[in-house]
């Protein structure tokens, strides 16, 4: 029989990434859209999996809708990617932010214990949660520091997870997810607001870039193949939680080199302005993942390189104004 996975966040960057890479694995892929007169499919459109995935309506944040879903579909596995995740926008959305993210995920783990308890669940955790932790990399070990309304409402998510696997022995697992990016990441974040302003520029559409604080660092990878190590964490006999990261750090100023190299241009500094519109009231400064328990217990590793991702986003975004 086939396998059955229900995917929240399905109009995201990592619902479409996951939800091909599990039918290229021949599962049925449900998927949870919200209800709009015009849901916005682009993201499964550019990845050709649109017409292959049952959608469903409903809203994370309200449980009856989780409960009757899960009681209709029974999953063997239900990933939680479902987020209000632009970290930026959490001050203002504090609350919105929190429904979503912390009290959203409650309502799934909730439902898989009332009505499937066999269903596996993957919570999509964050790097976040680190914060300024002061260790040059971050392990499952490193103390949480949350420094955002987003990070906080994830650290809910996070402890609740581990909460319904010790108390109902519900397979429930975090993925510590370091920054990860792709073509159809959306332009709030820094990656593609970069990579897409690079197009725009190359295409002599715009002139200039407005960005934050510069001298943030991340660890980056690629989306498609994070998604890889969510599928396996529910693979495994016993649930635990792990790091997912590249283990290499870059900075803001790294990404705009790559970004204009990759279409020629060197002198990147006159196409790019700051603005304190773009900076938060709380950052962090600097992130990379200790992927090491990654590798040994799930047998993954990233296979895209930074420079390979970049390069790949501005080609896309070039595809874009060029069609
Ligand atoms: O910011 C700095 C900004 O918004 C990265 C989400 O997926 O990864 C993501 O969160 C850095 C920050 O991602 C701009 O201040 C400078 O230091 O691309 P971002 P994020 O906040 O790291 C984690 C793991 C998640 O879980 C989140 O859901 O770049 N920065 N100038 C800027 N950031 C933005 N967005 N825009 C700027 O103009």
């Amino acid at each position: 029989m086939k396998k059955i996975a229900f995917v929240l966040g399905m109009t995201g960057q990592d619902g479409p990434y996951l939800s091909k890479f599990l039918l290229e694995k021949d599962y049925t892929v449900y998927g949870l859209v919200k209800r709009y007169s015009n849901p916005n499919l682009a993201n499964l459109k550019f990845l050709g999996i649109e017409n292959d995935v049952e959608l469903v309506t409903g809203d994370i944040t309200d449980d009856n809708c989780l409960n009757h879903l899960i009681k209709s579909i029974k999953p063997d596995e239900y990933y939680n990617l479902a987020a209000q995740s632009f970290v930026g926008a959490s001050w203002d959305l504090n609350k919105t932010t929190s429904e979503i993210n912390a009290l959203g995920a409650l309502n799934s783990l909730n439902a898989i214990k009332l009505h499937n308890p066999n269903t596996r669940y993957y919570q999509a955790g964050t790097s976040e949660l680190f914060g300024n932790s002061g260790n040059d990399m971050q392990d499952e070990d490193t103390p949480f520091q949350p420094r955002s309304p987003y990070a906080v409402s994830k650290l809910y998510a996070h402890w609740m997870t581990i909460n319904f696997r010790e108390s109902f022995s519900i397979h429930a697992s975090n993925g510590i997810l370091f920054n990860h990016e792709s073509p159809i990441r959306g332009k709030e974040f820094v990656t593609r607001k970069i990579t897409d302003g690079v197009a725009q520029i190359k295409c002599g559409l715009s002139d200039k870039i407005i960005l934050g604080n510069l001298d943030a660092k991340r660890d980056w990878g690629f989306a498609g193949d994070f998604v890889e190590a969510m599928w396996l964490m529910l693979q495994q006999d016993e649930p635990d939680d792990y790091v997912v990261s590249t283990g290499t750090q870059n900075s803001i100023h790294d990404l705009l080199n790559l970004a204009f190299q990759s279409v020629d241009i060197n002198d990147w500094e006159k196409y790019v302005e700051t603005s304190p519109a773009f900076k938060r009231p709380a950052e962090l400064h600097s992130l990379c993942g200790n992927n090491a328990k990654a590798k040994r217990v799930l047998g993954w590793e990233p296979k895209t390189s930074f420079k390979e991702l970049v390069s790949m986003m501005v080609e896309e975004d070039i595809k874009r104004y060029t069609k």
